[in-house]
């Protein structure tokens, strides 16, 4: 599969967007739901995703997050949030990031995400490893919990796992060099993926917020599955809502703790 023009399309488009942050302001924004905010840059993102990357390959089908839907079963589809991190990028603050993951079947076979803050181009094939700009990602080797970061999300809009979730929290206070909470939950796992942070773990995830980033740590030899390590396939845990990963040792560290004190649905 010839990719270079899907990873162009995305940096078209991430462009166009860090070009229309010059000009953005608060009137710009509207609540789709609790904390949850939008913006006609998301929306008008999410259309030039996908009339471009449809058109790059016919009889293509769409799960966006701004509400394109047209899920072809057995079919190649594309995951899309074309904007993740938007209260990071109405505050001004990077990192925010397009996400794009390409589904066939049930299987990822290929994922970018661009990050807008240092404008670095993550990109991920099945089988065939994971780059930022060019650069392989190998976290094989990386440390184990204890000396290294751990990336969350904190909740924001749905609380019923709180406790369990401080209770990781604290875990990972006492367990880790310590925690950050960056606000995009694609970019999260595109930094697993480059070894500058060593875990990641959060809950009430959707599917375009994960699906490019699980493709990314697994090709730079990291592992991401849901809290308690089930074998789910990719279709599945995209959709499952909770992710944990990791290099294959932190991974082990945390995925203990996930499975230790979150409650399986
Ligand atoms: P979004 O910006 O594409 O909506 C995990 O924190 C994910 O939750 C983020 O990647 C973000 O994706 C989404 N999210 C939506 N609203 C949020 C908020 N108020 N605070 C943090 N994350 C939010
Ligand atoms: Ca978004």
């Amino acid at each position: 599969m010839n990719t270079s023009g899907f990873t162009e399309a995305v940096r078209a488009v991430g462009d166009w967007i860090r070009s229309e942050r010059r000009e953005f302001n608060a009137n710009h924004v509207e609540t789709k739901a609790l904390n949850s905010l939008v913006s006609y840059v998301d929306q008008q993102a999410e259309q030039m995703l996908i009339e471009r990357l449809t058109s790059l390959l016919p009889g293509s089908g769409v799960l966006g997050e701004e509400g394109g839907e047209s899920w072809i079963d057995g079919g190649f589809n594309w995951i899309i949030d074309p904007l993740d991190g938007t209260t990071n990028f109405i505050h001004d603050l990077p990192p925010y990031a397009v996400s794009v993951a390409l589904m066939q079947g049930r299987d990822l076979v290929w994922a970018a995400v661009y990050e807008l803050g240092q404008a670095r181009m993550f990109t991920a094939e099945r089988g065939r490893g994971a780059f930022c700009d060019g650069r392989v990602l190998d976290v094989r080797h990386g440390a184990p919990l204890r000396d290294g970061l751990v990336a969350t999300g904190f909740p924001y809009h749905e609380f019923s796992q709180m406790p369990q979730y401080l209770e990781a929290l604290q875990a990972c206070f006492r367990g880790s060099r310590g925690v950050r909470r960056f606000g995009s939950a694609a970019t999260d796992l595109a930094w697993v993926a480059d070894g500058r942070f060593q875990g990641f773990f959060e809950h009430g995830l959707a599917p375009w917020d994960v699906a490019a980033g699980i493709l990314l740590v697994r090709e730079s030899g990291g592992l991401a599955t849901n809290f308690f390590g089930t074998e789910l396939d990719d279709y599945d845990l995209v959709r499952c809502g909770s992710i944990t990963a990791g290099n294959p040792q932190s991974y082990r560290d945390l995925i203990q703790l996930t499975s230790d004190v979150f409650t399986q649905p």
